[in-house]
């Protein structure tokens, strides 16, 4: 069976932590929305200029510009000789999901897993503040999490109604919390 994996949960849960030692394990190409936009700002790319001041505000960068990065990605090579992908960030609203699904409907493919990461507000804060990236700013990360709650949260429910989701405790030590990931995917 193909394994179609997203990470979903707040900002600063561990998706991308999770993400990058899960592609290893089950040899999966590991593509973050979160890190293609930094590579671009990075590169003074066109797409980064359009995606800086969304991912600086703490904004969501529009949907037809992520859509449109994503189904390149997931068409290029690497992607499509793989027996399947772990999508970290993505989707982030409703609007994105339905176009992935339209995406992989095309290929008579769909989600296989999402890996719902779950912890509180506070601890996710703690660790993006620890963290320290270039968007971590103590104003910058309480908007991301309004954000996230409003637009990214009720994918909760559109996956639980697919019933494809996965709920993983994501407090907890690293080695913990994925051992408990590894084993939804091991168990696919
Ligand atoms: P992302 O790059 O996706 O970043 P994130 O959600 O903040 O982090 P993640 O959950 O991956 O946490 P991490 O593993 O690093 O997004 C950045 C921005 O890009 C968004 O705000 C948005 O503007 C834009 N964007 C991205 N995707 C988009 C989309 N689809 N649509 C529109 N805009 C989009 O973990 C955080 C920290 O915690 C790390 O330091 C890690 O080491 C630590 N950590 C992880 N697990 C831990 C554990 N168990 N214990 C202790 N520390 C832990």
């Amino acid at each position: 069976m193909s394994k179609n994996i997203v990470m979903l949960g707040l900002p600063g849960v561990g998706k991308g932590t999770n993400a990058e030692v899960l592609s290893q394990d089950f040899n999966l190409p590991h593509i973050s929305t979160g890190d293609i936009f930094r590579a671009a700002m990075s590169n003074h790319t066109d797409l980064g200029d359009k995606a800086k001041s969304f991912i600086d505000a703490g904004n969501l960068v529009p949907d037809d510009v992520t859509n449109g990065i994503v189904n390149q990605r997931l068409n290029e090579a690497d992607v499509l000789s793989a027996s399947g992908f772990i999508l970290d960030g993505y989707p982030r609203n409703p609007e994105q999901a339905d176009s992935l699904e339209a995406f992989l409907e095309k290929r008579n493919q769909k989600v296989d897993a999402v890996i719902y990461l779950q912890a509180s507000q506070g601890l996710v804060t703690e660790r993006m503040l620890a963290r320290g990236r270039a968007d971590d700013l103590p104003e910058v990360i309480a908007h991301r999490i309004e954000v996230a709650k409003s637009e990214t949260m009720p994918l909760v429910e559109y996956y639980r109604r697919k019933d494809n989701l996965f709920v993983v405790e994501a407090a907890g030590e690293v080695k913990d919390v994925y051992a408990k990931v590894k084993e939804v995917i091991s168990n696919l």
